[in-house]
């Protein structure tokens, strides 16, 4: 009759009782979502910085289906995105840095535009080629 036994139980049953905690946790986490490598990927905005008599990046290419997100940056100077072909114009957009001006590009192909403003006098050319079979862009476009 000394306590000594209900003492050794107890310890007992707390040890019980840490392991099941331990040897919970663990496993989950299983599955990354994936998705089947057929799966088209998701539509982006791919972003191009308007500078001062550039574009930055000065051509991209995207996939069909992309957006691409032209941005003033750093200039108060009016520029524009006109396409050669005459597909977008921005207008007169960018006239203070952050203005924006998007275009989706849903069909495969290449698309070389400039600025209204300064084509002439700086060459200020850039291009989007849409899908890995876009032909390159024109000279001074790429
Ligand atoms: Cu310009």
């Amino acid at each position: 009759m000394t306590p000594i036994p209900k003492l050794a139980s107890l310890v007992a049953i707390t040890l019980a009782a840490a392991l099941a905690v331990s040897s919970c946790g663990g496993g989950g986490g299983g599955g990354n979502g994936g998705g089947s490598p057929t799966e088209p990927r998701p539509a982006q905005v791919i972003v191009v910085q308007v500078k001062d008599n550039s574009y930055e990046p000065k051509s991209i290419t995207i996939e069909p289906g992309d957006t691409v997100r032209w941005v003033v940056s750093g200039t108060d100077r009016t520029h524009t995105v006109t396409a050669v072909n005459g597909a977008f114009d921005s207008g007169a957009v960018f006239t203070a840095s952050g203005a924006t001006f998007e275009r989706r590009f849903d069909t495969a192909g290449t698309w070389d535009y400039s600025c209204k403003a300064h084509k002439q006098c700086c060459l200020m050319q850039g291009s989007v080629r849409v899908g890995s079979g876009a032909p390159p862009p024109s000279p001074g476009y790429e």
